[in-house]
């Protein structure tokens, strides 16, 4: 296995062990990656600190994305623990509730608001505090995750659909912002998963039913398989950036 030792990350976007964040967490410490993680609030802290204690000594943070001073002082706890940083992994997404439902004519305007403050705002945030640590050391790798329901419709997705969308454009104003600097900036579109994200989303059973019948490869995929990918873009990629790659067992390249 590649050995990533003295190398560093921050993953943002765990929340237990379903989450696609932990996923990705485990297959870079699992080649030796010294990670920060950190938790949007102090029940999932709880959490987060179980799962890391099979970790090798990774830094806790608290971080609400949506607030300058808790992202401000991850990179300054970053800056003092590692010193550089090789890899960002931004695996968040939020909308209130309410706005997962009924039509998306009824969007509100703090609905939308938070909705890309959460879901959007937040990896621009996090890119500026990294690029000084990655700078420092020549490279860097940035991933997102998104979703097909940036650019086809899917019942309920509503304004997380325009959400993933802006995600996606950033992610190509932050490639090319970044690319001077050698800093790589990319995302992956995961076919649907069950994660706490998914969770009481009504006809989500329905959605995994639909890929499993319409995918080219006739199955559903697991947060394992988005790892795997992760790894490839954040670590061996170099020259791939400002991309969407698709890991939905071929979902989306079908017509019917
Ligand atoms: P998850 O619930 O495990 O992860 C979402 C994370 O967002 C949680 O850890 C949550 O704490 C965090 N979060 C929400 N608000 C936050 C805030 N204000 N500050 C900090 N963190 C906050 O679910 P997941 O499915 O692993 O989701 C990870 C990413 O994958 C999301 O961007 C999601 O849109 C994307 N995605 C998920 C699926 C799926 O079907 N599960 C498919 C495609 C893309
Ligand atoms: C979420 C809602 C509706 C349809 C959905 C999803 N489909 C998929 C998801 C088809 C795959 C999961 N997904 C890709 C997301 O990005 C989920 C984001 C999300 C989930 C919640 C649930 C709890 C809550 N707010 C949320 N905000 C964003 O209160």
């Amino acid at each position: 296995m590649t050995d990533l030792s003295g190398r560093h990350g921050l993953v943002v976007g765990v929340a237990n062990k379903r989450s696609i964040a932990w996923a990705i967490a485990q297959r870079l410490a699992g080649c030796g990656v010294r990670l920060a993680l950190t938790y949007a609030d102090e029940r999932l802290g709880e959490n987060v600190r179980a799962l890391a204690a099979s970790l090798d000594a990774p830094l806790i943070l608290p971080c609400d994305v949506t607030s300058d001073d808790q992202v401000r002082a991850v990179y300054g706890e970053i800056g003092e623990a590692f010193g550089s940083l090789d890899y960002l992994v931004h695996a968040v997404a939020f909308a209130p509730r309410a706005e997962l439902t009924g039509r998306f004519l009824d969007t509100s305007r703090d609905g939308f608001r938070i909705a890309l403050d959460v879901s959007v705002y937040s990896l621009i945030a996090l890119a500026r505090g990294a690029a000084p640590l990655m700078r420092g050391q020549g490279a860097g790798s940035v991933l997102t995750l998104t979703y097909l329901g940036a650019r086809r419709v899917f019942p309920n997705y509503n304004v997380m659909g325009v959400a993933k969308a802006g995600l996606e454009a950033t992610v190509r104003y932050l490639a090319a912002d970044l690319g001077p600097e050698n800093i790589r900036v990319n995302a992956i579109s995961a076919g649907p998963i069950r994660t706490l994200a998914s969770a009481g989303i009504s006809g989500f059973s329905d959605i995994l039913q639909v890929y499993r019948d319409r995918a080219a490869l006739k199955r559903n995929v697991d947060a394992g398989e988005v790892a795997e990918a992760a790894f490839f873009l954040l670590t061996s990629a170099t020259a791939i950036t400002g991309e969407c790659l698709a890991v939905d067992a071929g979902y989306n390249i079908m017509g019917m």
